[in-house]
């Protein structure tokens, strides 16, 4: 036991001691060392107890999604979504890889930004994770009972998928939101006549309130501006919908000078349930597209792609009173509105001072047309008549802001790396703390709905240089995690991320952890090529495709001996796995083959691909240590030459498998 305790608190005050002596900016940390006691005792997770939170952590670049522990910090699994993963086998398994496919073709990778925890009255329920791709324009769905991709729907008309995949308060809605203006529909024409001829798509996908199968319900064609991130309202606000602008100035070059013109560009109000009723009315307009909906069903163990041929596209000019701008300070990033729904803040990510729009006073200068004029038909309300205040000097680069249930926000600083604690209503700094580098965004459980869970926030940076041994050129993104219990924010915990770490959602873990599955059962499963018994395994050749209907249990594979396959095969291991306990997968692995390695889920039949060049007497084997006899989990493939004439025959224990039961 002291083995374990010790390295523990010893690498804790490590990691104090290097924020008291500040990296090489020279920052000071809010704590001392006398903390460090305290701050460890506040993350340690004894050995078999179970951490208060689960974090579901975007993984940037890589494409994942990755699942911690809080207070530990302890990786659990990364939820592959839109990149293959070897070690689950998806995007290469048959099964899996129409996950990834999109009307460009099948994408091994995708650049995965913001999860969001799918609510019901405003809360996070702990049924579904929602995330979007940004570079190949998609919305993911995870299952929190599965934790597996369950679906992938391709969004048209976008690019750079970026003010997504925000949730309304009974998860009617997830969005997406196109960050680049680009023609739509897509067609070929001078980039320098952009202005005035590029649109931007907002998206909206209608959610099944009981499976959660998602379908694009209509396509809002914006002004040709970038749309960076989007909030729904909440409570009193929560009909609608807020999306950040920038590049209102319409520039396609140079775009660090020219889109930062405007001293304010906008933040648009779309009162969605408006839109809602206006298409289930008949509204908006059917379009030819081309985007892929990629569907998993558990059942089948088995994902499907159906390419869908139309969107309905609404115009803004046809729903008068559901489309507002809001002036905000300068190219703002975040998009953010308190609990309540009646604050609505923009991170003018280049402005000194952060915009604080008022709900109410909205509601007000609408009545009051107190309107400054218009962009492309849609009005902008006026500043004043819709500001509720600014937050002046409160650091630079402001970038994310979350809250917590006491009225106080948290915004993220990325120039000044550090996280501010402020108070809504009467716009005062009330604590500000560093962050160890560059931080983006943060997160409070619940931390963007109705009821924040708010004892933790997580600071997720960009950049971590001397706070982790060196690795190379690139070091780690990190996350830390603070105790915002009381006034003072309290830095508890430095931890490393798979990829880039952009958004989080956090959730305690009582609401996801008793549903969460333990195994499929053999019974429904109903995959075409299933052996749910080793009496039902065989091998079957149909010209040159050979398929293998094989069972996996401890410790041996039926059928484990298989002659007459011949150099020139395309060969199919179709493998269920019979076991019925929980946490017992299977792997499996044959030599020469290019989508091997499969780890197969209690009761689950997953398909791999072997084209045989050699022949020979080839071995494949269980990849996972599943018994103390894993090691003898092994079988054997006779190659012969492309023209013998060998038919094919498969044993077990030099029988048939099942014969001897049939006897
Ligand atoms: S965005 S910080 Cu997708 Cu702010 Cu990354
Ligand atoms: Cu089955 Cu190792």
């Amino acid at each position: 036991m002291k083995l374990i305790f010790k390295p523990f608190f010893a690498i804790a005050a490590v990691s104090l001691l290097l924020a008291s002596c500040g990296g090489p900016t020279t920052k000071k940390s809010g704590n001392s060392g006398a903390l460090s006691g305290n701050a460890a005792e506040k993350v340690y997770v004894a050995p078999g107890e179970h951490d208060s939170h689960y974090a579901f952590i975007s993984g940037g670049f890589s494409g994942q999604l990755s699942v911690y522990g809080l207070p530990s910090g302890r990786l659990f699994r990364v939820i592959p979504v839109f990149s293959q993963d070897p070690e689950k086998g998806y995007g290469y398994s048959e099964e899996t890889k129409p996950m990834l496919m999109t009307s460009h073709g099948f994408i091994p990778w995708g650049d995965s930004h913001h999860p969001d925890i799918s609510q019901t009255n405003g809360s996070v329920d702990g049924r579904w994770v929602f995330i979007n791709e940004n570079n190949t324009p998609r919305i993911a769905r995870i299952s929190l009972e599965t934790f597996e991709t369950e679906e992938i729907i391709e969004i048209p008309n976008s690019a750079g998928n970026h003010s997504s995949s925000y949730v309304t308060e009974n998860s009617e809605y997830v969005v997406a939101g196109t960050r680049f203006a680009v023609p739509f529909p897509q067609r070929d024409m001078p980039i320098n006549e952009m202005k005035g001829n590029f649109s931007g798509a907002l998206s909206f996908l209608k959610i099944d309130p009981e499976h959660g199968n998602m379908n694009i319900d209509f396509q809002i064609k914006m002004p040709g501006f970038n749309y960076d991130k989007a909030h729904p309202g909440r409570n009193a606000s929560s009909d609608w919908f807020f999306f950040t602008t920038y590049n209102t100035e319409e520039a396609h070059t140079l775009m660090e000078v020219n889109s930062s013109q405007n001293d304010k560009d906008y933040i648009a109000a779309i009162n969605w349930k408006k839109v809602s009723e206006y298409v289930a009315n008949g509204g908006g307009e059917m379009q030819a597209a081309n985007y892929a909906h990629n569907t998993w069903d558990n059942d089948a163990h088995q994902a499907t792609t159906v390419m869908e041929k139309e969107v309905l596209v609404v115009n803004p000019m046809d729903i008068p009173g559901a489309f507002y701008f809001l002036p905000t300070a300068k190219s703002p990033h975040g998009c953010d509105v308190d609990p309540s729904g009646e604050y609505i803040v923009g991170s003018g990510k280049l402005a000194a001072t952060m915009t604080i729009h008022s709900f109410s006073k909205m509601l007000k200068a609408i009545e009051d047309k107190a309107f400054d004029g218009d962009a492309y038909g849609i009005p902008i309300i006026n500043f004043e008549a819709v500001s509720y205040g600014t937050l002046d000097q409160p650091g630079l680069g402001p970038l994310h802001t979350e809250f917590d249930s006491r009225g106080n926000a948290y915004t993220t600083f990325f120039i000044s790396s550090e996280v501010v604690k402020w108070n809504i209503k009467d716009l005062k700094i009330i604590d500000r703390h560093s962050v160890y580098y560059s931080v983006g965004h943060l997160m409070i459980p619940g931390g963007n709905s109705r009821t924040p869970d708010d004892k933790y926030l997580v600071a997720m940076n960009k950049i971590t240089k001397d706070r982790y041994l060196p690795t190379g050129p690139e070091v780690c993104q990190s996350a830390q995690l603070f105790d915002i219990s009381g006034e003072k924010m309290e830095l508890l915990l430095d931890f490393p991320t798979i990829g880039e770490p952009h958004y989080a959602a956090g959730i305690a873990a009582e609401k996801i952890k008793d549903k969460s599955a333990k195994l499929f059962n053999l019974e429904d499963n109903t995959h075409p090529y299933a052996a749910k018994s080793e009496a039902e395994s065989k091998v079957v050749r149909k010209g040159n495709e050979v398929h293998i209907y094989m069972t996996m249990i401890r410790s041996h594979f039926a059928p484990d001996n298989i002659e007459g396959v011949k150099v020139g095969d395309k060969v199919f291991f179709h493998v269920t796995n019979l076991e019925q306990d929980y946490d017992v997968p299977h792997g499996i692995s044959m030599i020469g083959a290019n989508t091997s390695e499969l780890l197969i889920m209690p009761g689950r039949t997953t398909t791999f691909t072997w084209e045989p060049k050699q022949v020979g007497v080839w071995p494949f084997y269980c990849t996972d240590f599943c018994s103390a006899l894993h090691q003898e989990m092994q079988g054997y493939v006779r190659v012969s030459p492309a023209n013998s004439n060998l038919p094919i025959t498969y044993t077990l224990d030099d029988e048939v498998p099942g014969a001897e039961e049939e006897l």
